[in-house]
């Protein structure tokens, strides 16, 4: 399965040159990159080109005019994905916190649901102990929140790290999308499920990020707060094709 992955950047200087051969050194033949950057004041979009040139063919790089939010990012990226053929494309943060090898038992569950979600909340999964314990309590709840409210059958639905096959992107109207900061990972599985599409959850440990700063913020985590109910009142008219 030809497989895309869509890494959205934003000041990873860092991290991105550790990344790139982290990936390509698993077993996954073909795989691709697709680096969305938002013209990152450290160079990292230059820093994508020049790994481009050393992996020709292989890494795609999209330099965004400035800082325009993660769901757009990864919006405009899975089109691109699918655009060039992509038959599977994963989401992924370029810190670190998502563990690259576990690329491969993403894929592989792939074969056998529409989508698959690298979870934190799951037997075997972890948030790094490290977190300090508000944040610890800030993810754990607004997964409680998103979980119950949208009545989602996943245990972490604000996770980013996540595969999906090429048909269940391609069903989903990605042009409704509005959230851009962690309410976008709900409301994709929320659109995902209300369209009757299936998901899996491989446990993964969350480790926080060691290099560069978190674009975490107090209007990301309201935006989710508010979103969710939205999500409940657009999404009306859909339903379950499947
Ligand atoms: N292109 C783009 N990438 C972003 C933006 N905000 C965050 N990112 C990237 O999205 C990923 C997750 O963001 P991060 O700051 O690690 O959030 P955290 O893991 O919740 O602390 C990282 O790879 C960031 O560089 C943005 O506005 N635009
Ligand atoms: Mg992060």
């Amino acid at each position: 399965m030809h497989l895309t992955v869509v890494i959205p950047t934003y000041n990873e200087a860092e991290n991105l040159p550790k990344l790139v051969p982290a990936l390509f050194q698993l077993p996954i033949p073909d795989l691709c990159l697709l680096v969305v950057d938002d013209n990152s004041p450290d160079g990292t979009g230059q820093l994508a080109e020049s790994l481009a040139m050393e992996h020709p063919g292989r890494i795609q790089v999209m330099h965004r005019a400035g800082k325009l939010g993660l769901g757009t990012a990864y919006i405009q990226g899975f089109r691109m994905a699918l655009q060039n053929g992509a038959q599977a494309v994963a989401q992924m943060d370029a810190d670190f916190s998502h563990p690259p090898e576990k690329l491969v038992e993403l894929i592989d569950s792939l074969e056998c649901c529409d989508a698959v979600l690298g979870s934190r909340y799951v037997p075997g999964g972890a948030v790094d102990e490290r977190w300090p314990f508000w944040r610890k309590g800030l993810s754990a709840f607004g997964n409680l929140y998103a979980r119950t409210i949208l009545q989602l059958p996943v245990r972490d639905a604000t996770g980013g790290f996540r595969m999906w096959r090429r048909d269940t992107l391609e069903a989903m109207p990605l042009e409704r999308i509005r959230s851009n900061g962690y309410a976008f990972q709900v409301e994709t599985t929320y659109l995902a499920h209300h369209l009757g599409f299936t998901f899996r959850e491989i446990p993964i440990y969350f480790a926080d990020r060691r290099w560069g700063q978190s674009k975490m913020s107090l209007r990301i985590q309201l935006e989710a707060a508010i979103r969710v109910w939205q999500m409940l009142l657009e999404y009306r008219d859909l339903t379950t094709n499947r």
